[in-house]
């Protein structure tokens, strides 16, 4: 099924200059790049996009790392982007990433993971809606 899903270079990415590589690998995989933007979250916008780990001992960690710097969130569409591009992603830890995706590449631990992707269908449509307006999306 063609469909959308929400790609997000974290601080990290874009502090180690990751921009330009990741979203080659994202062109080179077939996705179109529907929408993007760069911007600094505010922690209250951290703690809504992230909302659904509120209860675990690493949310305020996390929130402090989304805050940190500039991140590049996009709108990434091909046919099952949501499923591919988790798997261009990696494994949340780098230590468990396969060969080649980006977290194994790049990512440092398992909190600096250098990218962020939706999970489902629901999540892409919240998340998607979270950065951008509808006339945002090309
Ligand atoms: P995902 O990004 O692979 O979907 P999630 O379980 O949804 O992984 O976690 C969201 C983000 O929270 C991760 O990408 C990572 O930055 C951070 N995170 C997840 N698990 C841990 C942990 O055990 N310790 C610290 N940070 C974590
Ligand atoms: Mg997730």
């Amino acid at each position: 099924m063609f469909e959308q899903t929400l790609s997000i270079i974290k601080p990290d990415g874009v502090a180690k200059n990751l921009t330009g590589n990741i979203i080659q690998l994202f062109e080179n995989n077939g996705f179109e790049i529907k929408a993007i933007k760069k911007l600094i979250l505010t922690k209250k916008n951290a703690e809504s996009f992230y909302y659904v780990h509120k209860e675990r001992p690493f949310f305020k960690s996390l929130v402090d790392f989304m805050t940190e710097g500039a991140i590049i969130p996009m709108v990434l569409s091909r046919e099952n982007a949501i499923l591919k591009n988790r798997e261009i992603m990696g494994a949340t830890n780098p230590k468990d990433a396969a060969e080649g995706t980006i977290r194994k590449m790049y990512a440092e631990s398992i909190e600096r993971n250098i990218v962020h992707g939706s999970d489902s269908p629901e999540s892409a449509k919240f998340e998607i809606s979270f950065f951008f307006n509808y006339f945002e999306i090309i």
